[in-house]
């Protein structure tokens, strides 16, 4: 099994873990990601502390693998020797990564032609079981939470209803207060499922319980227009949203999202596919960091917010950006301008350019 030379993440948290003596400190390197300040975005959107917590460069891509790690480990203590998930796409590249290196076999469930390109291809690649259905997120959780409870083949849930997964993913909440030596103003984060808002909140309320921080962060959710479930306040059959991570139309963790909203004084709102875009874009090219569609949800709900007189210029903000860009190359590519064709000659690449010969 994988440890590393550097400390892990279980190392560094375990104490804050659901770890016994005999659960395998299981590692591919996931947390410690960084936690940048956006000097240029911030300045575009009026805002002087905007801080992006960069979860993309965890091993797979995405925050998921903070909770996978704890999840799988502890199964592979209790003796599993299967996992099954259900997906929009990160929790099944996720599993499958993990789940290899444990050894395990790995099913997932993923609705039919709704996953980003790179997500389903690391599934693949991992050697995971695929299995594609004719339904969207929510009918496909059903599915595998019966699966998870027959007899005739056992095989452990590792959706973010097991609460290792949430466990782990609180470790996010801590790195960022490490980090800042103080808890943020507010906290944004996209909401899919609600597992990860869920998270950030047991994490704060833990820190602070430990005395390791004064204070609590406002936590803003942001679901997609067309999927947003919490906002409505029922469930919605037919989600649909660029953002395909959160495409999901009644969440597992709904009342815990909603008690960390009501607790911290924060709010979950919606936003456009529109807004989702255009906060995506400036992401890439006023802060260098390319992220997935849903992650910049928390973005764009900041940058509405702000624009509305709802935020203060000077307030600590974090935006969680979640999954990584490359994960989804067909939105990214909608949006590229197209290469410049050129010789691979000096005069034809800067004809190419359109500058003139000094003569
Ligand atoms: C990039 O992978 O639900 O509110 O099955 O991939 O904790 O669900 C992914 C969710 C945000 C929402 N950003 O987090 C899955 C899945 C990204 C995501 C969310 C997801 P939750």
């Amino acid at each position: 099994m994988n440890g590393q030379a550097r400390p892990t993440l279980l190392d560094r948290y375990g104490s804050f873990l659901p770890l016994t003596g005999a659960t395998p400190r299981l590692s591919l390197g996931e947390g410690f990601t960084p936690l940048v300040h956006a000097e240029r975005l911030g300045a575009a959107w009026s805002l002087s502390n905007l801080w992006l917590k960069l979860e993309g460069c965890n091993p797979t891509g995405s925050f998921k693998d903070r909770g996978m790690v704890v999840a799988v480990a502890r199964a592979v203590e209790a003796g599993a020797r299967s996992i099954v998930c259900a997906s929009t796409g990160n929790t099944s590249a996720s599993a499958a990564a993990y789940g290899a290196m444990a050894g395990l076999e790995v099913l997932v469930v993923l609705p039919r032609g709704k996953i980003a390109a790179g997500k389903l291809l690391q599934a693949q690649a991992a050697g995971a079981t695929v299995l594609a259905v004719d339904g969207n997120f929510d009918a496909a959780l059903r599915v595998v939470r019966e699966l998870a409870a027959q007899e005739a083949h056992p095989v452990t849930l590792v959706n973010s209803v097991n609460p290792h997964r949430i466990a782990g993913q609180t470790t996010a909440a801590f790195e960022v207060c490490d980090d800042l030596g103080r808890a943020p103003d507010v906290l944004a984060i996209p909401v899919g499922n609600a597992g990860n808002i869920s998270a950030y909140w047991a994490g704060f309320r833990a820190y602070r319980g430990a005395g390791r921080i004064d204070s609590l962060p406002r936590l803003w959710g942001f679901q997609a227009q067309g999927a947003a479930p919490i906002v409505l306040g029922h469930p919605v059959e037919q989600p649909e949203t660029v953002a395909t991570a959160i495409r999901i139309g009644n969440p597992a963790s709904w009342a815990t999202a909603v008690a960390a909203r009501d607790e911290s004084g924060g709010l979950i709102e919606a936003v456009s596919d529109e807004q989702i875009l255009a906060a995506y874009r400036d992401a890439a090219r006023l802060a260098g960091v390319f992220c997935e569609p849903a992650s910049a949800a928390s973005l764009a709900g900041v940058r509405a917010l702000r624009a509305a007189g709802r935020l203060d210029p000077d307030a600590l903000v974090v935006c969680v950006l979640t999954g990584h860009g490359l994960k989804d190359p067909d939105t990214a590519a909608g949006l590229a301008a197209p290469a410049v064709e050129a010789e691979a000659t000096v005069p034809s690449v800067m004809a190419a350019l359109g500058w003139q010969e000094r003569r």
